[in-house]
């Protein structure tokens, strides 16, 4: 697949994806999430080696300032769930991406923006970010799963206000609140995305995913997460890289992960 709105690069293993939509603060129309779609369910399994994902917006204004405004004046309710059931499983794509994925929130990350950054594993905003549910300023709620993962992510209360009263809160307040991972000086969003992502590069991959999966299935109904944990810990036990790194501890030298 051809993208109009994403830039990929790859730098030392890690993928730079870029929405690039500036003119449109980067709002996520239905082209740019068959774009995402496509990276994280496949374009994302063919590079090799790959240490993770930084996920950024064009420009200094905007990461994401929600799903494009213009494309849905007009959906009727069963549009309206179909919009809200594609965009949610173009996230799970992410959530459950077997490497991990960081936003680096360089400005506006608004409505879906929002949402996008918490299905996230990790957030790295800039110091002038600003975060936003406002959609109840459109008669809409969030659709993208942000009811969900703002309750996971900041608490019940904060999240019933932050989505009621559709303000916009600073970067020191989203990081306060457990919102962001990191704060950092603007216009290094990315490299600080990109230096998580080579910390977490030198563990050994395979338990790293299983983490990632463990997590996430604390918020999966009818899975037993407790289960889940025994399950996958069973699995690390069977990998080359549990032998490596148990006897480099003992042996007191660095392990060297081969991701098997
Ligand atoms: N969609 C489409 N275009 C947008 C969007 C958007 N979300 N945000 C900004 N733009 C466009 C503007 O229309 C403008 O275009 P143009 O230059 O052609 O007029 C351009 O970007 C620049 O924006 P502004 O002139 O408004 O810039 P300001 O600096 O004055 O304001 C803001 C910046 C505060 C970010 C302002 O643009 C704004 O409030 N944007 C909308 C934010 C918003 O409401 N986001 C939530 C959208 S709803 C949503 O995300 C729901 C997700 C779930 C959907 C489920 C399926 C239905």
């Amino acid at each position: 697949m051809t993208y109009e709105n994403l830039l990929v690069r790859i730098e030392d293993g890690i993928a730079i994806v870029t929405i690039n939509r500036e003119k449109a603060l980067n709002a996520l129309n239905t082209q740019t999430m068959l774009e995402l779609q496509h990276f994280f369910g496949e374009a994302a399994f063919e590079i090799e080696n790959l240490k993770g994902v930084v996920l950024t917006g064009a420009g200094e204004k905007a990461f994401v300032a929600g799903a494009d405004i213009s494309e849905f004046r007009d959906l009727s309710p069963a549009d309206g769930m179909a919009f809200a059931k594609r965009g949610q499983d173009v996230f799970f794509l992410i959530e459950r991406f077997h490497r991990p994925v960081v936003a680096a929130v360089n400005g506006f990350a608004l409505g879906g923006g929002c949402e996008l950054a918490m299905a996230c594993h990790l957030r790295v905003a800039g110091e002038k970010a600003r975060f936003g549910q406002p959609e109840v300023n459109l008669g809409l709620i969030p659709g993208y799963g942000g009811t969900q993962r703002l309750v996971q992510c900041i608490g019940k209360s904060r999240a019933l206000e932050f989505m009621m009263t559709a303000d916009l809160i600073s970067v020191s307040d989203a990081s306060h609140w457990g919102l962001v991972n990191r704060v950092v000086p603007l216009g290094r969003e990315v490299e600080e995305a990109k230096a998580l992502i080579e910390k977490i590069a030198g563990k050994a991959p395979f338990a790293v995913s299983r983490v990632i999966e463990c997590v996430n299935a604390y918020y999966d109904e009818g899975v037993d997460g407790f289960w889940k944990e025994v399950d996958a810990f069973g699995e690390c036990c069977g990998t080359e890289d549990f032998r490596e790194g148990a006897s480099a501890f003992l042996e007191k030298r660095p392990a060297q992960f081969t991701g098997k």
